[in-house]
């Protein structure tokens, strides 16, 4: 039984992936009740956000005097706060690289998707030609490091863990934006394991959604 009952407040707009990652985890964690959510504007001046972060930039996680930005501080910090690991630890250099090439690949996704945002006669030819390759070669990468899963949630659900809601945010935003269109059929062992992932309500009840989406503005 835990002792705390304050909250803690996620500033955060649903269709952000590294929010979306904060928002798996807590729930997964079971403090999704000590999580309070607060759906902000981006780049809007009066943004709550700004006194808090300069940039503006979401997640943001406020619990009392503590202002905590990255996605996967603020895991880290709720890991303090379950009890659970769900981030790398530093010392286990191996699972923080692994970590680390997930991050990377949800860093590209992300840009690329913002930059399909832009009326298309502004979209950087040279960016999407990068983002492209970039992104090919880290599904190649992912298809051969991950598990085919033995089974589909709950039974044999598969890990939750900041490395592996990484790729399902990604992914997520790949297909959310139609970006590599044969991703299925060409890194086949990921999409098995992205199903398995897909089927656990947390994950399913948070992807990206048409209905969220707002104008980028400046
Ligand atoms: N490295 C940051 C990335 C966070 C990020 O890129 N957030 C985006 C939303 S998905 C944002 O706030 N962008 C602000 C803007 O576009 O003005 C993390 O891991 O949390």
């Amino acid at each position: 039984m835990r002792e705390e009952a304050a909250t803690m407040k996620l500033y955060y707009t649903p269709n952000s992936p590294y929010a979306r990652i904060c928002r798996i985890i807590a729930i997964e964690s079971g403090l999704g009740e000590m999580l309070e959510l607060d759906w902000v504007g981006l780049r809007t001046p009066d943004s709550p956000v700004i006194p808090l972060s300069p940039l503006g930039r979401i997640p943001l996680l406020q619990d009392d005097d503590l202002v905590l930005s990255e996605a996967r501080h603020i895991c880290a910090y709720l890991d303090e706060k379950s009890g659970r690991r769900t981030v790398a630890p530093y010392g286990d250099w191996q699972a923080v690289a692994a970590e680390a090439q997930s991050l990377a690949l949800l860093d590209v996704i992300t840009v690329w998707s913002r930059e399909m945002r832009r009326n298309e006669a502004e979209r950087s030819r040279s960016l999407l030609e990068v983002a492209d390759i970039q992104v090919r070669r880290g599904l190649a990468h992912q298809n051969a490091a991950v598990e085919a899963p033995e089974g589909k949630a709950p039974a044999g659900a598969p890990p939750i863990s900041f490395d592996a809601l990484c790729i399902v945010a990604a992914l997520g935003m790949m297909q959310f934006y139609g970006l590599v269109p044969d991703w299925r059929e060409s890194y086949p062992v990921l999409a098995a394991w992205s199903d398995a992932y897909d089927s656990i309500a947390s994950i399913a009840d948070s992807a990206p959604s048409q209905d969220a989406l707002r104008p980028l503005t400046r």
